[in-house]
C-alpha cells in the first residue's frame, strides 16, 4: 500500500511514491521558513507528486483539477519563436552618457555627463531556430532598449554596419532563402545552401553584406567582443528643432576577436550554448562586458556630396570621412532573473523612439517601422504586451488605450474618451497632449523626392552594389582575404546548382578579380566575367577600422585560458600562471583527465573541466604542465592529442614545460613563435599566430 503523507502545512519532505521519491522543499519564504505551493487561484496544494485516482491502480480521475490545470498550463509555455533573431541572450546593464551632446540632441539621456538608464540588451543569431547552436557563421543581433526618463529607446541593430538589401519589400525573400529549404526542413542555422545562394546572385545589393558575412565577423569569439551598429542613418534634433544625420555604433572595450571557422564548427558540438554561457558566466563573476557609444553625425551637404546615398542601407560611412564621436558607455551589469520573462518576452520596436531621436527615410527602416510592432502581437498573444515588466517604461505612461486580452492595468474613472470634460468644474481629466514636450516627427523629414509623388522604384542613387564591396575587401589583412574566399569556396561548395556558383562569381568579378579567381579556383571552376552592374563600380580608400586584425593583439582581459595538468604535474608552475593570468584580467580553467581532486608534485589542486568534455576550442590559449609519465599516458588519449592539435591548427599560443613534449611531438607541433615556455605564456597567451595558418591549413 502506497504511504499517502499529507501535511498541508510546514513539511520538510514532500510525500513520495513508495517512500523512495522523497523531495527536499528548500526551507525559505514568507511563512514559517517556507512558501506554499498553490494553485494559480491561491489554493494551497497538498500532494504535488500524486495524481488522483480511483483505487491505488485505477485510472486518474477528471476530476483532478490540480492535475489538469498544471497540465493546460504546461502545455501552453511555448510562445512563437521570433521569425529572425530566434536565438538569442539577454542581460540588464545600464547606459551612462560621457559626453553631452544638447547642441545635437535634445534626447533625455543625453544632456547630462554621468547621467545613467537602464538598458536591457538581447543579442542574437538571425537565421536559427531558438534551440540552434551559438557558433553558426551569421550575423549577431544586437538590440538595446534604452529606459530613458521620456519613454523607452530601442537601438535595434546587427554587429556588421550594413544589411542585404536596399528595400524593406525584400525581407521576407531574404529571410525564405537563408532559413531551412521550404520541402526538405534544412539546413538549420546556415546560409551554405542553393536557396540563399540564388538569391544572393539575384540581388547584387547584397554584395557588400556578403563581404562581410562571409569575414570573420561572422564568427565572433564572444558576444563580448562584437562591435555594433544601428545600421540606418537616424537623425538627432536639439531643442532648436535643428537636425542632423547620424549613424550610432557599439565599440567593445574588450576589443574585437573571432574564432577561426574550424573552431567555430568544432564549438557548435563541443557547447552549442558558448556565447550565452560565456556572456552569463562573465556577468556572474563580475567581469562585466562594456561598450563605448558613438556617432557619425554629418548634415544634408555632407550626405548630397557622396558617391552613395546615405538612406541605402547597403553603405556605410567611412570613419575616415565622418570621424566617430563617443557619447557614452553601457555596462551589462545583471544576468537576467528568468530567461523567458526577460529574454524570450522582450519586444523591441524601431519605433520606440524619443524627443530628440528620428528615422530618416531609409526604406529599409521605414519598413521595420511596421513590422516590429506587427510580430509581437502575433508572438506575444496581445496588444497590451507592453505591459510585460521587461517592455514597459520605467517612466509613467498613461493614454486611453482600453481592454484586450491579457489587461494587467486597472483604470479608474468614468472617461475613456479623448477631449472630455468629466473633471472636476467642466475640465477635462486624464492625460492631455504635449505640444511643447511630446515627440514632434522633424518637418524636414523628406529626403531627395517630392513627398507628394507616389512612386514604386528605387531611386538611382542606390545602383551601385559593388564600390564599398571592394572597399571593404581590399581593406583586410592577407589572412583575413584568404579567410574570406575560403568561406566563399565552402559556402558555395554546398551549393548544387553551377549556375548560381557561376552567377555570384561573375558578381565577384565586380568586387576584385583576384578575390573572383581563387574562388573559381577554389570551387575548381572556370572564372566567368564580370556579370553587367548597374553601375560601374569606382575606387574608395582603404579603410583600417573595417579589419579585425588591424586593430590589434586581443587583450588578456576576459580571455579563458586552459592550463592542462595531470597526476604529478608541477605545482608551483601551475600556482604561477594561475597568478599571472588571472592578474593580467584573464581566467584559467584547470583541464586533467578526471575532474576533481589531482595529485601534482607538491599539492593536490582541483580541476575545473574532464579532459575529454573541455576541447581547447572553448580557450583561448592552452599551458600543458605535465611530467613526462604524464604526457607518454597521454599520447595514446586521442582528447588529449586532439586538444593540443586544435590548439595549434587554431594558431593559439601554446605554453608547455618539458614533461609535456612528447604530447607536443605527437599532436605535430612545430615550434614557433607561439609555441613557448610556461615562463613566456602570460605575455603572449592572447595572441593568435597567423602566419602559422598556411603551415596547417589549406586556404583558398
Ligand atoms: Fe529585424 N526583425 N527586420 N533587422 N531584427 C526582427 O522582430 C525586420 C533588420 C533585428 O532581440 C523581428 O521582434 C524587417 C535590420 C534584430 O528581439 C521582425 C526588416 C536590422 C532583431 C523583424 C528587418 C535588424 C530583429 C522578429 C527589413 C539591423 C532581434 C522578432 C525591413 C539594423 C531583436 C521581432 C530581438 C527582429 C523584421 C531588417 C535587426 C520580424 C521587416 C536592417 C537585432 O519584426
Amino acid at each position: 500500500m502506497t504511504e499517502k503523507v499529507t501535511k498541508d502545512q510546514e513539511f520538510e519532505t514532500a510525500p513520495g511514491n513508495g517512500g523512495e521519491l522523497h523531495q527536499q522543499v528548500p526551507a525559505s519564504g514568507p511563512h514559517g521558513g517556507h512558501s506554499h505551493l498553490t494553485t494559480n487561484h491561491g489554493m494551497r496544494i497538498s500532494d504535488n507528486q500524486n495524481s488522483l485516482k480511483a483505487g491505488e491502480r485505477g485510472p486518474t480521475l477528471l476530476e483532478d483539477f490540480v492535475l489538469r490545470e498544471k497540465i493546460f498550463h504546461f502545455d501552453h509555455e511555448r510562445i512563437p519563436e521570433r521569425i529572425v533573431h530566434a536565438r538569442g541572450s539577454g542581460a540588464h546593464g545600464y547606459f551612462e552618457c560621457t559626453t553631452a551632446i544638447p547642441e545635437l540632441s535634445m534626447a533625455s539621456l543625453f544632456q547630462q555627463e554621468g547621467d545613467r538608464v537602464p538598458v536591457f540588451v538581447r543579442f542574437s543569431t538571425v537565421a536559427g531556430g531558438a534551440g540552434s547552436a551559438d557558433t553558426p557563421r551569421d550575423v549577431r543581433g544586437f538590440a538595446v532598449k534604452f529606459y530613458t526618463g521620456e519613454g523607452n529607446w530601442d537601438l535595434i541593430g546587427n554587429n556588421i554596419p550594413v544589411f542585404f538589401i536596399q528595400d524593406a519589400i525584400k525581407f521576407p525573400d531574404l529571410i525564405h532563402a537563408v532559413k531551412m529549404e521550404a520541402d526538405r526542413g534544412y539546413p538549420q542555422a546556415a546560409s551554405a545552401h542553393d536557396t540563399f545562394w540564388d538569391f544572393i546572385g539575384l540581388m547584387p545589393e547584397s554584395t557588400h553584406m556578403i563581404m562581410w558575412a562571409m569575414s570573420d565577423r561572422t564568427l565572433p569569439r564572444s558576444l563580448r567582443m562584437i562591435e555594433g551598429f544601428g545600421v540606418h542613418t537616424f537623425r538627432l534634433v536639439n531643442a532648436g528643432g535643428e537636425a542632423m544625420f547620424v549613424k550610432f555604433h557599439w565599440r567593445p572595450k574588450l576589443g574585437l576577436q573571432s574564432t577561426c571557422w574550424d573552431e567555430a564548427v568544432k564549438i557548435a558540438g563541443a557547447d552549442s550554448d558558448y556565447h550565452r554561457r560565456d556572456l552569463f558566466e562573465a556577468i556572474d563573476g563580475g567581469n562585466f562586458p562594456e561598450w563605448d557609444l558613438a556617432i557619425q553625425v554629418f548634415d544634408e551637404d555632407f550626405a548630397a556630396a557622396q558617391p552613395y546615398d546615405v538612406l541605402d542601407s547597403t553603405k556605410l560611412i567611412p570613419e575616415e570621412d565622418v570621424p566617430l564621436q563617443v557619447i557614452g558607455r553601457m555596462v551589462l551589469d545583471r544576468n537576467p532573473d528568468n530567461f523567458f520573462a526577460e529574454t524570450e518576452q522582450v519586444a523591441f520596436l524601431p519605433t520606440n523612439i524619443v524627443p530628440g531621436i528620428d528615422f530618416s527615410n531609409d526604406p529599409l527602416l521605414q519598413g521595420r517601422l511596421f513590422s516590429y510592432l506587427d510580430t509581437q502581437k502575433s508572438r506575444l498573444g496581445t496588444t497590451n504586451f507592453h505591459q510585460i515588466p521587461i517592455n514597459a517604461p520605467k517612466c509613467p505612461f498613461a493614454n486611453f488605450q482600453r481592454d484586450g486580452m491579457m489587461q494587467t492595468m486597472v483604470p479608474t474613472g468614468r472617461a475613456n474618451y479623448e477631449p472630455n470634460s468629466l473633471g472636476d468644474n467642466g475640465e477635462a481629466t486624464g492625460p492631455r497632449e504635449c505640444p511643447t514636450t511630446g515627440f514632434d516627427t522633424e518637418p524636414t523629414n523628406h529626403e531627395r523626392n517630392d513627398p507628394t509623388e507616389k512612386l514604386r522604384l528605387r531611386a538611382a542613387s542606390f545602383a551601385d552594389h559593388y564600390s564599398q564591396a571592394r572597399m571593404f575587401y581590399r581593406s583586410q589583412t592577407v589572412v583575413e582575404q584568404a579567410h574570406m574566399a575560403s568561406a566563399l569556396v565552402f559556402e558555395l561548395s554546398k551549393v548544387g546548382i553551377e549556375a548560381v556558383r557561376a552567377r555570384i562569381l561573375g558578381n565577384l568579378q565586380n568586387v576584385d578579380e583576384d578575390l573572383a579567381v581563387r574562388v573559381a579556383v577554389g570551387l575548381n571552376m572556370d572564372c566567368p566575367p564580370a556579370n553587367p552592374a548597374a553601375r560601374e563600380p569606382f575606387e574608395m580608400a582603404v579603410s583600417d577600422p573595417l579589419s579585425i586584425i588591424k586593430q590589434g593583439d586581443p587583450m588578456m582581459k576576459g580571455r579563458k585560458i586552459a592550463v592542462l595538468i595531470d597526476e604529478g604535474s608541477n605545482s608551483d608552475a601551475i600556482h604561477t600562471l594561475i597568478t599571472e593570468v588571472t592578474e593580467a584580467g584573464g581566467t584559467v580553467a584547470i583541464i586533467a583527465p578526471k575532474i576533481g581532486a589531482t595529485k601534482c608534485s607538491g599539492d593536490t589542486i582541483i580541476a575545473d573541466h574532464q579532459l575529454a568534455g573541455s576541447p581547447s576550442v572553448l580557450f583561448d590559449a592552452v599551458a600543458l604542465v605535465l611530467s613526462a609519465k604524464a604526457a607518454a599516458k597521454l599520447c595514446a588519449d586521442s582528447a588529449a592529442i586532439g586538444f593540443v592539435m586544435d590548439a595549434f591548427s587554431h594558431v593559439k599560443t601554446i605554453g608547455h614545460d618539458e614533461g609535456a613534449q612528447a604530447l607536443l611531438d605527437k599532436a605535430g607541433v612545430v615550434p614557433d613563435a607561439g609555441v613557448v615556455a610556461l615562463s613566456e605564456f602570460a605575455g603572449v597567451a592572447p595572441r593568435r599566430h597567423w602566419d602559422r595558418e598556411p603551415k596547417v591549413r589549406t586556404l583558398a
